[in-house]
């Protein structure tokens, strides 16, 4: 049987590159696809049509017949749920019990939502005094920014990719979509979806490759593109600054976290625990939002590190299919190595580790697989690079703190400021810290509890930019102010 090609998706066709890489399975790292690799050619090629697609049908259609098309093509998705889910897992390696609670549905979901958000933003009026008495009424006009380059990472593909997708088209912008070169099979298959669905040619295409002196730099260096939205590594977001420095072109960049999590002494443990378990350990702690500093008010210390060691050792290790199965293997062997360097390091740093720190036991099919353990620290200082450094696996470092101030202190004190969970249940606490967090984002005894109509982003070097509701909005069109004198 032949291997799987996964193709670009431009002006509505399927096209290959100038030359194929190998898609691997993270479960066993064996190669079942290869993809198309474009070239300046094709993505100067997915950026020209974007540009016709924007002077054409999608630029001339009315926000109700655009939000209705995008309707569909989150039916479209919902329909096809299991081609996805099965593209999504085969290129992850993730649990599918994971994929059909959160990235499947919220692929769907981001389409919806933006559609519908679109139609019942105003925008602001102001009627002037002239000194002839007539006056003059000012209004502001929402125009689309342009074409828009979206280059994703390989962590929840389909979710982030759709959560630019969607709002960018509700806007009535045109997108050529870079997804990661780890997981380049959920956004090819989108285009078929939105063939079905009637959006025109031109108007979504997809690119893959990898970043410098590829795909992802083609992109980012053609001057036709109006906005890049990045969502990555914070070196990366750097290089794709750059890029776009001397078309001034604005850039919207969600970025690298070291999230800390604080749990006081009046914290309910039980909500505690499951949180902490999923920040920590859900994706095989490939979540951007996760947590990797837990500061523990010392009374409950001990008792929480024990608790988080008892949930950490019942994860059930396994492949997309296996039942029962609640975490995966890392997204590839390279991200692997790095993942395992932080275990080596922490153990040769002093650290204590409480649980995991390794390779865990597979069966030999799955040997060459991206495995690790889900792993606990404990002793290390703040300034350590296990407590700086955010290294993207199942683990997370856990300290104790005597008082409010201290830990408000020792938690912002990073580079970076993208989120943080705090645990107590008291609210007044609750409320007061939240306020001193130096991040984007704040959960209160909860987390990635997501209501899509908020403000989402990183400070510090965690990004720039927030999108979400009608922050996406400010993101993905130009004001334009209409001065009409009476
Ligand atoms: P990455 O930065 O390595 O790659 C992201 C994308 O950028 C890929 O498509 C890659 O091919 C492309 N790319 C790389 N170099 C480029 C260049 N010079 N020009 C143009 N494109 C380039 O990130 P990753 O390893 O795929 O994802 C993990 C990182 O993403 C972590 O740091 C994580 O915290 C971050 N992340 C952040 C958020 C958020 O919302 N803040 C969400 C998810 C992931
Ligand atoms: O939920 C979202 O909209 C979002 N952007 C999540 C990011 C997760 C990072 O890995």
């Amino acid at each position: 049987m032949s291997m799987a090609k996964i193709l670009n998706f431009i002006d509505g066709t399927y096209r290959e590159g100038k030359g194929w890489f190998d898609k691997r399975n993270p479960c066993n790292n064996e190669v079942f696809a290869q993809v198309a690799e474009a070239g300046k050619t094709e993505v100067d090629a997915a950026v020209a049509a974007a540009r016709r697609a924007l002077r054409g049908p999608w630029g001339k259609m009315t926000v109700a017949e655009r939000g209705a098309i995008l309707h569909k093509v989150a039916d479209g998705i919902t329909r096809r749920f299991d081609e996805f889910l099965e593209a999504e897992c085969r290129d992850t390696g993730k649990p599918k019990s994971l994929a059909s609670h959160i990235d499947i549905p919220r692929g769907a979901a981001n389409f919806k939502i933006f559609a519908d958000l679109v139609k019942n933003v105003p925008t602001e009026s102001f009627v002037l005094d002239t000194p002839d008495g007539a006056g003059a009424v000012n209004y502001a006009l929402r125009r689309p920014k342009g074409v828009i380059g979206v280059i994703c990472p390989w962590n929840l593909p389909l979710l982030l990719m759709t959560w630019k997708v969607g709002p960018a088209l509700a806007c009535g912008n045109t997108v050529v979509v870079k997804p990661s070169e780890e997981t380049p099979s959920t956004a090819a298959l989108l285009g078929e979806v939105m063939n079905e669905a009637g959006v025109p040619p031109g108007v979504y295409n997809v690119v893959h490759g990898f970043g410098p002196d590829s795909a992802g730099e083609f992109l980012t260096s053609n001057p036709d593109v109006n906005a890049v939205t990045f969502t990555g590594e914070t070196r990366t977001g750097a290089a794709i600054m750059k890029a776009g420095a001397g078309f001034i072109r604005p850039v919207s960049l969600e970025l690298g976290g070291k999230n800390p999590a604080i749990v006081f002494a009046d914290a309910d443990l039980d909500k505690a625990i499951e949180g902490t378990m999923r920040s920590a350990f859900a994706n095989c702690g490939q979540v951007c939002l996760g947590t990797e500093r837990v500061y523990v008010e010392r009374p409950v210390f001990d008792e929480f590190v024990a608790r988080l060691k008892t949930g950490a050792e019942a994860l059930v290790i396994g492949t997309p299919d296996e039942p029962g199965a609640n975490m995966g293997p890392l997204v590839s062997r390279e991200h692997q190595a790095k993942v395992l360097s932080y275990y080596e390091k922490a153990q040769a740093l002093g650290a204590t580790i409480v649980t995991g720190g390794g390779i865990p036991m597979v069966p030999a099919a799955l040997a060459e697989g991206a495995w690790v353990e889900p792993t606990i620290w404990t002793g290390l200082g703040d300034d350590s690079p296990i407590m700086r450094e955010e290294i993207f696996g199942p683990c997370c470092h856990i300290s104790p703190f005597d008082d409010e101030e201290e830990v408000i202190a020792r938690a912002n004190d990073t580079e970076y400021g993208l989120a943080c969970a705090i645990w107590t249940e008291n609210s007044s606490r609750a409320n007061r810290v939240a306020a001193r967090m130096e991040t984007g984002l704040v959960w209160v005894n909860s987390w990635f509890l997501r209501d899509l109509r908020t403000p989402f982003g990183g400070s510090k070097r965690s990004g720039i930019g927030r999108e979400g509701g009608v922050h996406s909005l400010e993101f993905y069109t130009e004001l334009s102010n209409v001065c009409v004198k009476l």
